[in-house]
């Protein structure tokens, strides 16, 4: 008999919000653009998460436009609809049905160490809503509930996906094996981009200084402009150092819109001035974004396409999350509906 054992793929997803007005180059290197390699390796399976983008308050009409404007942005960053599985949050009830139960086996204390909602409510303290403070247990069940083996993520998001995980790992205690266990896939490079303006903080797509952060649809007079404002230091030499935030930042953006290393890159620019080297990033920065800023502006006159893919993805990714949620509802002893 032939004995042909087809390895099953590891399961990888994750999850962008369509929040602020469009991505930035932070969410580009350390996320869209990383998912879109790992398709030919993994079962991909990726998400708008538009439910959580409705912690932080939005305007209902830029939020539509927002999550076209993702779906557009994922497929020019290369994501094929026939190779992995492409969809809305909202679209798929099964994950907030979940996150109700997992609200159920989630501690009080372990949400409120999350510094992420530490954050947040800083920035947001007249809206400390309860979505704001629950927000990882529905990240949990976006995991959990496609059986999940890898989730790539920036380094900012690794404490919501290890959370993920000992939920997982409680319930699995409490009723035997119900979750695979999820692990962070942070990549080597990239995993944080830094603010031009303050390069000690994430560059973040809802920081409201437009220098701060290169946003994927920036036109690029704009994005030589920031490049040359980027905070630096006084020391005035390409080269990394502990004490140098700025110039890591620029030698890690250059280095992946270029494919070069971080050692070539200061080689390439031994004995020059940081105002070469600004501008050689800026450069690069904008032959990188240009086919996708391209492919995005043609998707987004193509709402019906977007919609025919958000479809597809849905009827898919829900055939898969309700196998999980009808076990979980058996475990937990809700009754069938008759
Ligand atoms: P917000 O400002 O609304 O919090 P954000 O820019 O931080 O948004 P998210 O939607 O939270 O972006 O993140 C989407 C993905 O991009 C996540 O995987 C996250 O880890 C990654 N990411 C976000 N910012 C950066 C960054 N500066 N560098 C690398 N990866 C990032
Ligand atoms: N919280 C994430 C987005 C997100 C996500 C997920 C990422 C929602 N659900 C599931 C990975 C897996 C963010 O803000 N970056």
């Amino acid at each position: 008999m032939d004995e042909t054992v087809v390895e099953k793929k590891k399961v990888v997803l994750s999850g962008i919000q369509p929040s602020g007005n469009q991505f930035t180059l932070g969410n580009y290197i350390g996320a869209i653009r990383n998912w879109a390699l790992m398709q030919d390796s993994f079962d991909c399976i990726y998400m708008v998460a538009n439910e959580h983008s409705i912690t932080v308050r939005q305007e209902p009409a830029k939020l539509r436009e927002n999550t076209y404007r993702a779906i557009a942005s994922l497929l020019a960053a290369g994501i094929d609809p026939k190779k992995s599985i492409l969809f809305v949050q909202s679209h798929v009830p099964a994950h907030a049905e979940l996150a109700w139960i997992l609200d159920c086996y989630t501690m009080f204390g372990e949400l409120t160490r999350m510094t992420q909602f530490k954050d947040k409510s800083a920035k947001n303290a007249d809206n400390i809503n309860a979505g704001l403070f629950t927000y990882p247990t529905l990240m949990a069940a976006d995991i959990l509930i496609y059986q999940s083996d890898l989730v790539p993520v920036g380094a900012d998001q690794k404490q919501h996906v290890e959370i993920a995980r000992d939920i997982a790992g409680r319930f699995n205690g409490i009723y035997g094996n119900t979750f695979v266990l999820p692990e962070p896939y942070i990549p080597a490079m990239g995993a944080k981009i830094m603010s031009l303006a303050e390069p000690e903080k994430k560059m973040s797509k809802s920081d409201p200084n437009e220098n701060a952060k290169i946003l994927v649809m920036d036109k690029p007079e704009d994005i030589m402009r920031k490049f040359r404002r980027a905070v630096t230091d006084s020391y005035g030499e390409v080269r990394r150092g502990e004490d140098k935030p700025g110039l890591n930042n620029l030698i890690t953006i250059y280095s992946v819109a270029t494919g070069k290393t971080p050692e070539q890159v200061e080689a390439e620019f031994e004995g020059k001035g940081y105002g070469d080297f600004k501008t050689a990033c800026g450069e690069a920065v904008v032959e990188m974004l240009r086919p996708f800023r391209e492919q995005v502006e043609t998707l987004m006159k193509n709402k019906d396409y977007l919609d025919q893919v958000a479809k597809e993805g849905a009827e898919q990714a829900e055939r898969i999350a309700m196998r999980t949620l009808r076990k979980v509802q058996k475990k937990v002893g809700f009754l069938p509906r008759p």
